[in-house]
């Protein structure tokens, strides 16, 4: 048994984990329950996708890991059901490329912000050295109204290289706009988000966080020409069709 009431061997086990750390992250004032629906969407798509992470998507994570290491200044961004669902595995990443991390909400509000800025320090934030922006609130993304505009002008504002997971489809493409290079880890292909992305990974963010982690370690050593290469060989749009074609024809690339 583990942190549900179920064992690991259940086939439904990780998405039943998954749904409890949502309502869980709800419970804690972490995750808007704007939060439950989007995690109903992504349970949809993974159960097409076989619950597992597909090859196409493995290749999309390796080029993540070479992108992030390659960037000068990459950030990786939180928000409500990224911190519920893996906020240790967000700082080992970080600790691992060298990113700092921004908190960054669709739906904006002190409480949820500063709940979700402690709970990354509970899961080892500090100890990591892992500084975690978005507090200040002092920049914004060109072309979007109001609280979704807001980015902290020293973390996202600057940065050359975003991952944005489960991210909505109109900041997706202004970031982009904004001329960020963007990695989007999102279950559904057909979304806004993962065809905006230079590197869109669907996948879970379950899996797909852990696996970016490893890649990265993998490739600590490499050049920045094998980095480069990695990079340039990955193709998104085959990628996004080959996860669409997995979830026509049922059959695991
Ligand atoms: O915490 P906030 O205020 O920033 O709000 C966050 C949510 C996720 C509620 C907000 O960004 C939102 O409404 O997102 P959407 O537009 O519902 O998009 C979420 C996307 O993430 C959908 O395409 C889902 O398929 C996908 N998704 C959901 N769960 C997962 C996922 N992708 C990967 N792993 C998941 N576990």
């Amino acid at each position: 048994m583990s942190e549900i009431d179920v064992p690991e061997s259940h086939p439904r086990y990780q998405s039943l984990l998954t749904r409890h750390r949502i309502e869980a992250g709800v419970e804690k004032g972490i995750t808007s329950k704007q939060g439950l629906i989007a995690e109903g969407r992504g349970e949809a798509f993974d159960y097409l996708l076989g619950e597992r992470t597909i090859a196409s998507a493995d290749e999309a994570a390796r080029a993540a890991a070479a992108l992030l290491l390659l960037a000068e200044r990459p950030v990786l961004s939180v928000n409500g059901n990224v911190a519920a669902l893996v906020p240790g595995e967000m700082i080992d990443l970080a600790a691992a490329v060298g990113a700092d991390v921004e908190v960054n909400l669709f739906n904006r509000t002190d409480e949820r912000m500063r709940a979700i800025v402690d709970h990354l320090r509970e899961h080892g934030a500090d100890d990591a050295g892992v500084p975690i922006k978005g507090l200040a609130a002092d920049g914004r993304i060109p072309g979007l109204d109001h609280e979704r505009a807001t980015v902290d002008a020293d973390g996202i504002g600057s940065a050359d290289v975003v991952l944005v997971p489960l991210e909505d489809g109109d900041r997706a493409e202004a970031l982009s706009a904004m001329g960020k290079t963007e990695i989007v880890i999102d279950l559904n292909p057909l979304s806004r988000s993962a065809q905006t992305a230079a590197v869109p990974i669907v996948d879970n963010i379950l899996r797909a966080i852990p696996n970016i982690t490893e890649h990265a370690r993998e490739l600590s050593a490499a050049s920045d020409e094998e980095l480069e290469r990695i990079v340039r060989e990955f193709d998104p749009e085959r990628a996004l069709a080959a996860a669409e074609d997995v979830i026509r024809s049922g059959d695991l690339d």
